[in-house]
């Protein structure tokens, strides 16, 4: 034991530093949903965040941002002693996903919201490239130990939409028999309420997606995909890169993609950011560092193979926004969102990486925590599934005394 207490780095600590802040620290942010978010801009910043993420919701998915709307949302995140640090999203309309209709106009659109944000210097963008659905949970308001409630993945209840809900052509090929059967099982023991909020929670669209569906145009949207597979989609994504990449650079916009969540194939259609070779891909089309990434330890980090840390190291020039969150997964495929310094993901070694790519780069990322339990008051308050305020500060200020510390560790050993 002894002899792993570096006693000549402990007595260079310098008190001096007490109230010691790294110019390399990660900008604290939380995403806003805008002036109806029941979490006020005021809330946030005494959350202790400096920078708000947010996007334009109320613009139709495919038409380009102005600069009198983007200054309209600017000048109200800075009058509350914020700054507008990242969009997310400018989403990508599903046209451009599919490579149809009028996909070419969608582009053009999405370069002009490119420009013009950066015309207000807001110069962080997100997006993500998955086909019909953003983020896709089974239960809302899933109760852990503490009494908190989390967000919830449960294969079995997902299976059985698709199985008897949606009834899915050739859905069945996609499932061993052993997960058809639990589904089964499962599907039996549901009564109408639970199977109408279970249809809900898939397709009525959670925060942040720009899609919401009924039962069959839901069917119509999965159907656009029918023949178009994982290589297919991810020509679709270098291409739109390859058009808007040049833009961003032009004007210095860093665009970050979020990767797809689950970080798997659901309901039969093609996924493209899911790994790190899924990534690699897309650097190699087009190696611009402006072609970046919002790293999602909640999303990567169901796969027990991508390795996070690893992967934070190696993308590390490229990452331009961080996204924290941690789940639980088991043994048949279903995950909870846990709180953010537990479960699977190892946030100790993913900050420590964090922290080292800020210092070689000489800068500072923006980071999110990236929702939160419902708890305390929050469980007698309508939030946003995911997005509560007490629950996201729990998990921010965890997540601020771990990188305070680490950087001060690291100090040490300069
Ligand atoms: C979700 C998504 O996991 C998440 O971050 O909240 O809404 C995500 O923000 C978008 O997919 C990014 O485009
Ligand atoms: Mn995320």
């Amino acid at each position: 034991m002894e002899q792993s207490l570096n006693v000549k780095s402990f007595s260079r600590m310098n008190t001096d530093k007490r109230h010691y802040a790294s110019p390399f620290r990660m900008r604290q942010t939380m995403r806003w949903f805008g002036p109806k978010d029941p979490v006020s801009l005021s809330d946030i910043r005494q959350a202790g965040c400096e920078g708000i993420v947010t996007a334009l919701h109320h613009i139709p998915n495919g038409e380009g941002w102005t600069v009198d709307e983007i200054m309209k949302r600017k000048d109200g995140i800075e009058a509350a002693g914020l700054i507008w640090s990242v969009v997310e999203s400018v989403p990508v309309h599903e046209q451009i996903k599919t490579q149809t209709g009028d996909f070419k106009k969608y582009i053009e659109n999405y370069k002009q919201s490119i420009r013009n944000l950066a015309q207000c210097d807001v110069r962080v963008v997100t997006y993500n490239f998955m086909p019909v659905l953003d983020w896709t949970r089974t239960d809302l308001g899933y109760t852990v130990a503490d009494g908190s409630k989390a967000l919830r993945f449960e294969k079995a209840a997902f299976i059985a939409f698709d199985l008897f809900m949606l009834q899915r052509a050739w859905a069945a090929s996609d499932y061993t028999a052993v997960e058809i059967d639990r589904a089964e099982k499962r599907f039996a023991g549901m009564g109408e309420a639970e199977k109408t909020q279970l249809q809900r929670n898939i397709i009525a669209g959670l925060p942040g997606s720009e899609e919401s569906f009924t039962l069959q145009q839901f069917q119509q949207a999965l159907d656009a995909y029918k023949d178009i597979d994982a290589a297919k989609l991810q020509s679709h994504l270098i291409h739109f890169l390859r058009e808007i990449v040049p833009v961003a650079d032009e004007c210095g916009v860093r665009m970050a993609i979020h990767p797809d969540d689950p970080p798997y194939g659901i309901l039969g259609l093609p996924r493209v950011v899911s790994t790190a070779s899924d990534l690699q891909a897309l650097i190699d089309a087009v190696p611009s560092s402006n072609n970046g990434l919002c790293f999602c330890t909640g999303s990567f980090g169901v796969r027990a193979d991508n390795d996070l840390p690893g992967m934070v190291r190696r993308f590390g020039d490229r990452i331009h926004f961080i996204h924290l969150r941690s789940t639980t997964r088991n043994e048949h495929g279903d995950f909870f969102e846990d709180n953010h310094l537990e479960g699977d993901v190892d946030m100790y070694a993913v900050i420590r990486e964090v922290v080292s790519v800020m210092h070689q780069r000489k800068t500072r990322i923006d980071m999110r925590p990236d929702h939160g339990h419902q708890m305390l008051d929050d469980l007698s308050k309508k939030t946003n599934p995911g997005y509560s305020a007490i629950g996201r500060l729990r998990g921010l200020a965890e997540i601020r005394g771990l990188e305070m510390g680490i950087e001060r560790s690291m100090q040490w050993d300069r």
